[in-house]
């Protein structure tokens, strides 16, 4: 809808993975969000654009193949993942559909591009879990190295925290292999959290709003604080909540990949982005929530549960990101506004959550 609205010719691609695993889990979005080609057509019946529409899986090389062929594009964005560390960590079937869905995914993508038009950018949305949280400065993507009185530029080193992020770990080598192979164009988004829910597109119909998942498997941090406080359910903080990431509101996104897709790589190029605004850490989010949910009457409690996670709780962070503000990102910081729209939507929707789940405790072990 972004590229749409702003005279792009898009097609969308979907298998609808994401809801059909919160169905499976029971962990369906807060919104009653049409599907993709019921959302193409009302996005035509108020803008007069049309989204082609594919529904299919991207792992079938078929299929990609000829939408490439079909619309060849001048620029792919690569949003097929398996997008959830929980999910990849519940067994090995889960492990192994994600390790699947994702390498074969992005091989497939790569290969369409070889094959039908070299020229075309590949967007691909990495993580800034890839990094993991060192006990050094994280720069954007690469580090240069000094050893034994030579240098040479490498990726950055990277130690993710789940399979999940392992395996966008391995997209990114074999982006990478491919760029210096075939000298594609390629363009890797370390992104952080993302919160929110509202998009410059959204404010024209309610039921062009994004999934918005607040489980435990699908929800990102600070919108499943939203909901849980509107639910009076405890915020749920793992371990010391020291833990600090690189968040960002939804907006950015459109915001970053839009950016990243108009301005392209240069051929034989990976560029990688950290996509990020702000850090903040788990108590931080939890007390800014508590903070205006108490303010709008809401009685917010916190609670401290032990992690499912084997992650750092406290570590040093200290992120590079100023590709993105270079080529234009004007960010959208987490003001109290920001919160209160949040508290907003999520009421209105309060009858839709199902509290059981909020914490299954998913364990990393
Ligand atoms: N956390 C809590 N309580 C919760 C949920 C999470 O304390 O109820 C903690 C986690 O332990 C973690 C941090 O909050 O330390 C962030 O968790 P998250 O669930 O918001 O994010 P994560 O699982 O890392 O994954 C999400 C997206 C993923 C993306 C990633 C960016 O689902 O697609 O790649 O954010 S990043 O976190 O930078 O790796």
């Amino acid at each position: 809808m972004h590229f749409s609205e702003r005279d792009h010719e898009i097609v969308g691609v979907d298998n609808y993975f994401r809801r059909n695993a919160t169905a499976e889990l029971g962990c369906e979005s807060l919104l009653p969000t049409p599907n993709l080609t019921e959302r193409a057509k009302i996005w035509e019946a108020i803008t007069g654009k049309q989204i082609g529409v594919h529904i299919g899986d991207i792992t079938d090389y078929k299929f990609l193949l000829n939408i490439f062929k079909e619309f060849s594009p001048d620029a792919v964005i690569h949003y097929a993942e398996q997008p959830s560390a929980p999910y990849s960590m519940i067994n090995r079937d889960k492990a192994a559909f994600t390790l699947q869905n994702n390498l074969l995914g992005t091989l497939n993508i790569i290969y369409a591009v070889k094959e039908t038009n070299p020229d075309c950018h590949i967007i691909k949305l990495g993580t800034m879990g890839e990094y993991g949280t060192p006990n050094i400065d994280i720069e954007e993507g690469w580090l240069e190295i000094e050893h034994k009185g030579r240098k040479d530029k490498f990726l950055f080193p990277r130690q993710a925290g789940s399979l999940y992020h392992t395996t966008k770990v391995q997209d990114t080598d074999l982006l990478w292999f491919y760029v210096r192979t075939w000298g594609l164009r390629a363009t890797d988004l370390m992104q952080g959290p993302v919160y929110g829910v509202f998009t410059e597109e959204t404010e024209k119909d309610d039921r062009l709003m994004p999934i918005f998942n607040y489980d435990e498997v699908f929800g990102t941090l600070l919108n499943r604080f939203i909901v849980q406080a509107v639910s009076g359910y405890p915020l749920t903080v793992y371990g010391t909540g020291n833990q600090t990431r690189g968040f960002l509101n939804i907006m950015d996104t459109m915001q970053c990949v839009y950016l990243s897709t108009t301005q392209p790589a240069d051929h034989g190029q990976l560029r990688i982005f950290n996509q990020l605004t702000e850090p903040f850490s788990v108590n931080e989010l939890a007390s800014r929530v508590k903070e205006v949910g108490d303010r709008l009457g809401y009685k917010v409690k916190i609670d401290s549960i032990k992690n499912p996670r084997v992650e750092k709780e406290d570590h040093y962070y200290n992120v590079k990101y100023t590709g993105l503000l270079d080529l234009g990102l004007k960010p959208h910081y987490l003001t109290d506004k920001v919160l209160e729209d949040l508290f907003a939507i999520t009421d209105k929707h309060k009858d839709r959550i199902n509290k059981d789940s909020f914490f299954k405790g998913i364990s990393w072990k």
